[in-house]
């Protein structure tokens, strides 16, 4: 039977047909392992020029259905001064994610300011993580910052496992105030791997101007990014899913099988 030349012999070609759709259906379900995914994508777009900060993370769900959001909807909440933060425009496209169709014209393009910096030093910024899709691993901390005269010129970046019960600082880095944009980005350590209660927290310090008017600091486009490791209730789910293909499939060829014998 010319047709079926270099094939296995007939009793393999099933089982053959069965291993290979199930492991290229199984990596597919343990894909997003493999690569490195934005969890946390905040923009800040969501609000207008001189409007309040949208504290708001944006995804690539709802609410967003943003391609370039994170997987998590979380806020940011703020110990400092309320009507001394504003949205203003224009923002950074520095930092910006792939894929993000937050951009000008469609929205105003803006970041978050901030005025009094001299009041405000030690003023924290936060957002927590919880695991409710995942757990996060070998992550970055990143976002656009620019001081002018006056501004903020040093920055730190704490972790919390316990929902911001303590907090441990894994990075400081220095701003320089002459009014360029630029990316701070920091690792985050493996202790916050995997941690179902994450949080985090960055604070300025250094300065000194002191005008509730004057933007000294803005920040834009914070990105946490990492590793999304699913859960096992997540996996099993997939692998139950292959399994119920592969029988699906596996009734399908006996059937064909036989209408070919006949
Ligand atoms: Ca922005
Ligand atoms: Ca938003
Ligand atoms: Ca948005």
């Amino acid at each position: 039977m010319p047709k079926f030349k270099g094939f296995p012999p007939r009793g393999l070609r099933f089982p053959l047909l069965l291993i290979s759709t199930g492991a290229v259906l199984l990596l597919a379900a343990l894909a997003p392992t493999a690569k490195a995914d934005l969890i946390v994508y905040f923009n800040f777009e969501d609000s207008f020029n001189g409007g309040p900060p949208d504290f708001t993370s944006d995804v690539v769900g709802a609410p967003d259905f943003n391609p370039g959001g994170g997987v998590v909807l979380t806020t940011m909440t703020t110990d400092y001064n309320s009507d001394e933060m504003l949205s203003n425009h224009p923002g950074t496209p520095l930092n910006r994610s792939a894929g993000d169709i937050d951009v000008p014209p469609l929205t105003p393009d803006l970041d978050v300011g901030l005025t009094d910096a001299g009041n405000n030093n030690n003023r924290h910024f936060d957002f927590n993580v919880f695991s409710s899709q995942g757990f996060y691993q070998d992550m970055t901390l990143s976002f656009a910052v620019k001081s002018r005269t006056g501004g903020f010129d040093s920055v730190t970046v704490q972790y919390s496992v316990n929902g911001g019960g303590t907090w441990t600082t894994f990075g400081t880095a220095s701003i320089p105030t002459d009014n360029t944009p630029q990316i701070r980005s920091f690792s985050v350590p493996a202790a916050a791997n995997n941690a179902p209660n994450l949080a985090f927290r960055f604070f300025f310090t250094g300065g000194t101007g002191t005008d509730p008017r004057t933007i000294y600091t803005q920040i834009d486009n914070l990105q946490l990014s990492g590793t999304i490791v699913p859960e096992p209730a997540t996996v099993a789910a997939g692998l139950l899913g292959v399994l119920g293909l592969c029988w699906h499939q596996r009734r399908r060829l006996i059937c064909s099988m036989r209408f070919r014998r006949t």
